[in-house]
Order: C-alpha cells, then structure tokens, then sequence
C-alpha cells in the first residue's frame, strides 16, 4: 500500500507538477483514495465490489476518485492505471472501471547466472547476481519491481532455468531473501529456479529419483527450509531433460512424476511448480527423416494430461521450435485438457536481433494468442503468462531504448491478452516518447521486416544456430542434432511435417487445423510443414525461389526506409534517444543487407535459379576488397561463405597498417561511399578512407558483437555520405589491426 501511495504522489508530481498533501481521513475537497475494499468498508460503505485477487476498481464517489481492490496489489496496480490513463490524456471523470487481469499468474523469467551473466541477455550484467552472490547494491532490482508492477506482473524468476545447483544450498538462501525483499514492495513474488538433479548434486542422496521416497522427503525438507526464508515465494521454474539438464527419464520416470514430488513439497506453502514442456532431444540424427524436434513438447507431455498435481503448470513456448521468427502455435496449448498451462513468450530478442534490431514482438505473439485451435482460441486455454525478460544493468535494461516495449506489451497482454498490438504500440510510444504514428507504424511493421530478411515461409531464422544466435548462417541448422532443420538441398526446401510422407507433427494439431496445414497452407508456414521444389508456386502466385529473392530485398529495403522515417523525428524525439535509434536503425540496415545478400546468394548457388529481376549477384556500384590494388593486405575466404561478398574479404596483419585501392569509375557528382568491415569483439581496428590525398573519414571498428571471427555477425557498414567524387579518383581505405582484429573489410560500393 505504500508504494502504491508513494507511486500515486510521484506520478501526479511528474505530471502535473503537484505535490498531492497526504491524509489518512476522506476529506470533502477533491481527493484520491486509495484502500483495499475491507479498508474502505468503513468510510464509503457504499462501495460494494465482487473483485478477483489483483482486479482492481478505479471509480468516481463524490469529489473522490477512489483506488480500491481486495489486495494490496491491487491497488497497486489500480493506481498504475489511472496514472496511465492521465498520462494517456484520457478522461477520468464519472470512473467506473474495473478491471480483472485475465490470468492470474503473470510471471517474467531472468534466465541470470549467479556469476552475473545472463544466457540471452542484452542488457548488461545481472542486476540480481554478482559473483555468486546477490548484489550488494540491489537497488535495480527495485526499479524492476517498480517496472514490473506497472505493467501487472506478479512474479520474477530471478536465476537461469539452466539453474545451478548452489541456488538450493542451505546457506544460500538469505541471498535470495535480500532480492525476494527488494521486490515485495511491488508486490513481485519471487521464483526460483530449480535443478531437478539437486537431491543428488547437493542434497547427499545417490539418487534424484522421483519416486524414491528419501528424495521426496529431500524436497519436501528443502522447500520448507526455503519457505523460512522466504514466505511469500511464489514457487519454481523448472527443466528437465533438456538440452542436458537432468530429469525424470534417468529412472524411467514420467514428467508427471518428477513435477510432483516437488509440488507436493510446496504445496502446504501455497507455492506453483512452473515445469517446462520445452523437452527435446538435441543429439537427433540428421539423416532421419522422420526425426522432427517440433513433435517433442506434445509427445513428452500430452500422455501425462490428468496425472499431474493441481499446483503444476506446464510451461509451454509459443511455438514448437524456440522463439524462431515464425513458428506455428504449438499443439500442446490447449492440448492438456486437464492440466493448468502457461505459454511462454521471449521477450529478450534471442532470435530477433538480440536488442540490436527493432522488433515488436507483440504481433507475433498476438498471432498466437489469437489463434484458433479448433477447439478454442489459445489465449482461452491459458493460466499463466511466463516471459523470459532478461533484462540488464543498463541504463535502458535491453541494451536500446527500443526493446523496453517489448517488456511493456508482455505486462499488457498478460494482463488482457485481447489488447491490440496497434493499442499496445500506441500506448507504449505515447508514454515513452509522446504520440507518434510513424513510431507506431515503424513499430507494427517491424516483425515482419525482420522476418523478410532473416527467414520468410517458414524457414525460421537463418541464423547461427549452433553459436551465438545472430548473425546469418544458412546451413548452420543442418548437419547436427540440434533438429531446427530446414533441409534446403538443390532441388527444393522445407521441413516435410505431413502425416502421410513426412514427420507425422501435423497430425498433432486437432483436425481442424491439421486439414489447413496439410492442404492449405499459408504461405508463411509452408516451408515449416512442406518440402517442395523451388518452382512451386505460393497462393501468391510467386515462386517460392523467387519470393525468397524478393523478401530479403523487401525487408533490407523496408529498414532502409526506417532510418528515412525515423530521421523525420529530429527535434521531436529527445535527442540523446533519438541519436541512438538513429545509430540503431542504421546499423539495422546495414545488418539487413547482409543478411539480404548471404540468404540470397545461398540460395541462388544451392538451387541454380536466377534472381528474375537480376539483383542477386549483381551489385552495381560494389568493388570487392579482394579485386583493389593491395598493400600489405591479404585476401582470404570466410566461413560461411555466404556472409562475406564473393565469399572473400581482406585481412591485415602489420602492426603498422595496410592500405587497399581502387580508382572510381562512375559518373561525377556527389556520392556515398559504404564500406563493408567486420567488427570483432577481439580489438579494435582503425579505418581511414581517403579521396585522392584527403581523408574524408576514420572509425575504430569497437562495437561489442558477440564474435571473434569474419562472419555474418561481425559484418558491419560504414556509410559515409556527401563526397564529391571524379571519375579517376582514387579511394584508399587504410586499416590498422588492433589485437586480434585484422582491419578486415569486405568491400566497397559507391552510390
Ligand atoms: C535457457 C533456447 C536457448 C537457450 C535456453 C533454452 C531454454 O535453446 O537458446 O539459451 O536456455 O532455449 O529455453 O531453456
């Protein structure tokens, strides 16, 4: 309650610029009265409400505009609603709205280790955890309470679901108990993270068992111990038998059973047991057909439907894959027609340019939500929303001040997955940076830019699958058990998922929505569930080769058109972020030709069809590095091919420096000069490119990409705009290897 009242004085102070005066009795000027209904009962016994916990009441009595709910937490968040509502500019008069959060479990999961990093994040270090311990300073955390309850969320997953094992260590848990402390006051209820192998790794036991009753009483003496610590936990995450983690098939046991022993242990403490569906295999062998990791979630859990306790839920990703750029919704959802269930969203962009790109996630999630199983819309079936935030110690939590609505449209469609992403992305950008429709547009169209060149038809995205997860590598999927297979070779692509010749995975849809797979699939999905050649035609009445060619230029040319758009923001846009969205965006269209041209080349070479509108392998404008007059540089190939122009770069490995040439060939006038380098994270190189003897730009090549190698991910741009040039000209680039960075570059086009 008191941050609710503090929030409520701070908000109309930022706003408003007022400092609202603080009482305790109703007084007869205009008030705001924030109280739980047993609070109120008293003082306004005409308020009668029939609310759930969390629902909240905003209503007009007399000259008070009262905050009411049966919770704390309610009022909480009541109050973040009518702050939202006047920053909005809507009209708070004659309130009378309640409101009641559709699921009433509405957690985030931080995939952080207790070293301070954080697998899939963005944003910096950990804000919980610093070199096994919690933090000393956890005043962030408190922020993220703050954030977090703004937008409905209560409970925080605050470790990895790759959990370590110290996190259940009997002298661990005042750790947990300092953060569990920093987010109550918002009302977050903290969740642990749990390794099903801890009776055994900490525990003394020689078995995790499920069914061995010494491993229960393990459990069962755990829980209660963390409980002393920390009553109000609001429970665990956990996985199991998956991507190496232990779990229940090391005894022969069901999901059912290794989830139950540990509800059982927390159930006298009203505490949940979120279990993961994300169960599959990565050691699949490739050359099987048959194999297919998008059957596992609905083949490992839908026998167990019935056999779990009520405080489990089945914790189950939007899609059957993992947060790949277009997945089909899973079958699993709904599918369990007696076990409670969450959906899983990412927030953190793992798959979706990793807080380097724009991308709003909540129109794929909404496709989602909105989806009709055939026996129900999936946002119908959910009694949980778990979304896997990761936010970081920077300043703006995800590493740009873009991503932040991703967070903010988890939060709301949490609370009401009906919310349209247009309201959301409305919302979002009226509080962040005023009322906008090109933010709006830029935003609602950003998925589907970022899918155009990454992986349109379902192919999923054509990252580095087996790395870091960014960059372009088109085969990096096949070849290893890893199973997000595309299975592109020279005569076709696609994933064959039919019943009669393939995987046999669309016969988990109910029929319904099998029927349309089979035999009518969207275009956006086809190469998710068909193989076909690459002659076959799209309901678009295109080829697939051909929309293949033609997406990846879309979508390279719609964040062209981002960086245009968003330069109309100048001055009206505060000009610290507008300069780093500014910087993002361009970096963003550069990455997107890159992908552009290695999608497009790869596909070209693997299928022998040419590009009909003869953009693919013809670059006008482009010299390769490879092709100028060098000095001290050498060519070599770079791995994958594809992610380099003509599969070569250049390379320098003088301390003192090395020096490439070319004279220009083209029309006199003004032109922009882009230089393709590489970026590693291993140094940092000089540049300089000089016109005849002046120089008319130098950079350090000191951006934080997650690579040491020339790649897709470490391939960046330079642009360098307004400079005259005469046919005859000669350009220089002359590069300075710092540490392991070999002033590597690609080439260089001239516009
Ligand atoms: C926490 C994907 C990610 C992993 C993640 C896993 C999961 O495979 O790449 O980093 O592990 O999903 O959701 O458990």
């Amino acid at each position: 309650m008191a941050s609710a009242r503090d929030e409520m004085l701070r908000g109309v102070r930022g706003m408003a610029g007022r400092t609202l005066r603080l009482e305790d009795a109703i007084p007869k000027e205009n008030a705001i009265v924030l109280g739980t209904l047993a609070d109120l009962h008293a003082r306004l016994p005409q308020l009668a409400a029939n609310l759930k916990e969390d629902a909240f009441l905003l209503k007009t009595v007399g000259s008070a505009i009262v905050v009411t709910a049966v919770n704390d937490r309610g009022v909480l968040y009541g109050v973040f609603a009518l702050l939202r509502k006047i920053a909005l500019g809507e009209s708070i008069e004659h309130l009378n709205e309640q409101q009641t959060p559709r699921a009433a479990i509405r957690w985030v999961n931080q995939w952080d280790n207790l070293d301070g990093s954080i697998e899939r994040g963005y944003g910096g270090q950990s804000i919980f955890w610093d070199n096994g311990r919690a933090r000393a300073d956890l005043s962030r955390v408190s922020e993220y309470g703050r954030l977090l309850a703004s937008l409905g969320i209560n409970g925080c997953a605050i470790n990895n679901v790759n959990a370590d094992r110290r996190i259940l260590l009997s002298d661990f848990s005042p750790q947990i108990a300092a953060i569990a402390a920093a987010l109550r006051p918002w009302g977050v209820r903290t969740v642990v993270s749990i390794d099903f192998g801890s009776p055994k790794s900490i525990g003394g036991l020689d078995t995790f068992d499920p069914l061995d009753p010494r491993v229960a009483a393990w459990w069962k003496a755990k829980m209660d111990e963390l409980y002393a610590a920390v009553p109000d936990l609001a429970g665990v995450v956990m996985k199991a038998d998956s991507e190496g983690r232990v779990g229940p098939s090391a005894y022969g046991r069901t999901h059912a059973d290794a989830a139950n022993v540990v509800a059982r242990a927390l159930q006298p403490h009203g505490g949940l047991i979120l279990y993961r569906g994300f169960v599959y295999d990565h050691h699949m062998d490739w050359n099987n057909p048959k194999n297919d990791r998008a059957r596992a979630a609905y083949d490992n859990f839908v026998s167990s439907d019935g056999k779990f306790d009520p405080n489990v839920v089945i914790q189950i990703k939007n899609g059957p894959i993992a947060f790949q750029v277009r997945e089909p919704a899973s079958p699993l959802l709904g599918a369990l027609k007696k076990t409670r269930q969450a959906i899983e969203l990412q927030i953190t962009q793992e798959y979706m340019g990793q807080g380097r790109a724009l991308v709003f996630l909540v129109p794929q999630w909404k496709e989602t939500l909105d989806f009709q199983m055939g026996d129900g819309r999936v946002s119908g079936f959910l009694d949980a929303f778990a979304g896997v935030a990761n936010v970081g110690l920077d300043e703006n939590w995800f590493g740009n001040p873009m991503s932040q609505v991703n967070l903010y449209g988890y939060g709301r469609l949490a609370w009401n997955p009906d919310l349209s992403a247009r309201q959301i992305a409305g919302e979002w950008t009226a509080l962040t940076f005023g009322s906008s429709e090109t933010i709006v547009r830029l935003l609602l169209s950003s998925w589907r830019t970022y899918e155009n060149y990454t992986g349109p038809l379902g192919l999923q995205t054509l990252t580095d699958i087996v790395g870091n997860h960014y960059g372009v590598a088109v085969e990096a999927s096949e070849r290893n058990g890893w199973g997000q297979w595309h299975r592109a070779d020279e005569k076709g692509v696609g994933m064959d998922r039919t019943v009669e010749t393939g995987t046999g995975y669309i016969g988990q849809y109910r029929p319904a929505v099998a029927r349309i797979f089979q035999a009518n699939c969207p275009d956006d999905l086809l190469l998710f569930f068909h193989h076909v050649p690459y002659g076959y035609r799209l309901h678009s009445g295109k080829t697939v080769i051909q929309t293949i060619y033609d997406l990846h230029y879309e979508g390279a040319e719609a964040v062209e058109g981002y960086v245009r758009e968003w330069k109309t923001l100048e001055g009206r846009v505060d000009e610290q972020r507008y300069t780093q969205v500014l910087h993002q965006l361009e970096y963003q269209a550069g990455q997107a030709q890159v992908w552009r041209d290695a999608v497009t080349n790869w596909f070209f070479r693997t299928s022998n069809i040419a590009d009909e509108k003869h953009r693919v392998g013809n670059y006008p404008g482009r010299v390769e590095a490879e092709a100028m007059t060098l000095s001290g540089y050498e060519a070599v190939a770079v791995t994958p091919w594809e992610t380099a122009s003509g599969g070569k770069a250049v390379e320098c490995h003088h301390a003192q420096g090395c020096s490439a040439s070319f004279y220009f060939e083209g029309e006199p006038g003004w032109h922009t000069i882009r230089v393709q380098y590489f970026d590693q994270s291993n140094g940092a190189a000089r540049y300089q490119v000089f016109v005849g003897a002046q120089r008319v730009d130098e950079w350090r090549a000191d951006d934080r990409l997650p690579t040491k190698r020339l790649d897709g991910t470490s391939s960046a741009r330079r642009t360098i705009s307004g400079i005259a040039l005469r046919k005859g000209d000669e350009i220089r680039i002359d590069g300075t290897p710092d540490q392991g960075e070999t002033a590597a570059f690609d080439y260089v086009e001239i516009r």
